[in-house]
């Protein structure tokens, strides 16, 4: 076995603790017992397809047990395992309205804000989804957390991550001290270190969109993506595009090759002026992971991701996210 494969979450959390003198390893614990959900959840996506076809109705599987959707069941099962973990006050997840409280009791001094399955829409179709988190420290007074411990800005967090359902099961996290990617051996239940210290390629040729888009699109949006499609061998253009439609998966692509996401503010809906993804859930914590990577995360009238206070826990935002060079060359067409 290589001296990779030996680091598995619990020593690479421990090692990183040691490197934070007064530590208490309650954000070990923390993280440790979200691993667990993982696992759990993870197990749990591999059998979809299955439990559909055994249950036929969606309602029973073979053994007769309720088959719940996946997003309910893994918004279940994180909330299940971290309301009594005792290392967290509060939580808000995409899926519900207000926060959630924790177990009288098991009031710890950390904040949890989570997308349980993201890209939940692929489900069926067997594309990669993720859960994605994102913690704070409490700053309110008081054993319970508040919604105003979870209103804090990106530059708060202490830890990010995702957990991304593919063709393995890999977490990437951060706590400040780089970004480590873990692949899960199913084998036996353990996530290895298989990206140590991750680095977003400075410059990439691939960009993500939905380009269906595109009659919806403000002008900057239009020229930027018209810039990078045309033809210029010397600096590498045209760029290719990779869309899933499920942000863990184009994310995690771009983290590790290179890329540029995009979910600006449209003219498609009304009621989302601001584009479709969440600050709490999806943005804030990619923009933690990305700038720890490397790379630079902004919204398209060039706001630092990190740095806006939000007001509501189901806030929009538009993002543009990815590799440092590709995200400053697009704000020259989206601030101009
Ligand atoms: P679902 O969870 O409803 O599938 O939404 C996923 C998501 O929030 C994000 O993961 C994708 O990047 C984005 O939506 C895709 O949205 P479009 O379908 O509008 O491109």
């Amino acid at each position: 076995m290589s001296k990779r494969l030996c680091v598995t979450t619990s020593r690479q959390i421990m090692d990183s603790q040691k490197l934070h003198p007064g530590a208490t390893g309650e954000l070990s614990g923390l993280l440790n017992e979200l691993i667990v959900a993982a696992k759990i959840i993870s197990a749990e996506v591999n059998m979809a397809g299955l439990a559909d076809i055994l249950g036929q109705s969606g309602k029973t599987n073979v053994q007769g047990e309720d088959v719940q959707k996946l997003d309910v069941f893994s918004n279940a099962t994180i909330k299940r395992r971290m309301e009594q973990c005792g290392y967290i006050c509060v939580m808000a997840s995409e899926e519900e309205d207000g926060i959630i409280p924790v177990l009288d009791g098991y009031e710890g001094k950390y904040t949890l804000a989570f997308d349980p399955l993201d890209g939940s829409s692929n489900i069926d179709v067997n594309v990669s989804i993720g859960t994605i988190f994102s913690v704070h420290r409490k700053i309110s007074d008081g054993k319970q957390g508040t919604e105003a411990d979870l209103l804090q800005k990106g530059s708060k967090q202490v830890a990010a991550g995702y957990i991304i359902y593919g063709s393995s099961t890999v977490l990437v996290y951060t706590t400040g001290d780089g970004v480590h990617g873990f692949t899960l051996d199913p084998s036996v239940g353990e996530f290895f270190l298989s990206h140590p210290d991750i680095q977003i390629p400075e410059r990439s040729k691939y960009y993500s969109v939905n380009e269906a888009y595109t009659n919806y699109w403000f002008d900057s949006t239009r020229k930027y993506i018209e810039h990078i499609k045309k033809i210029d061998r010397d600096s590498g253009r045209p760029y290719s595009l990779r869309y899933i439609g499920s942000l863990v998966a184009d994310f995690h692509r771009n983290l590790i090759s290179g890329g540029i996401f995009l979910y600006p503010r449209d003219r498609k809906s009304t009621d989302k002026p601001e584009g479709k993804l969440r600050l709490l859930y999806e943005a804030a914590p990619m923009a933690m992971i990305v700038k720890e990577a490397g790379g630079v995360a902004l919204t398209d009238d060039g706001r630092d991701i990190l740095e806006i206070e939000p007001t509501d826990l189901h806030q929009r935002v538009p993002l543009i996210i990815g590799s440092r060079k590709d995200v400053e060359e697009a704000m020259q067409f989206f601030l101009t």
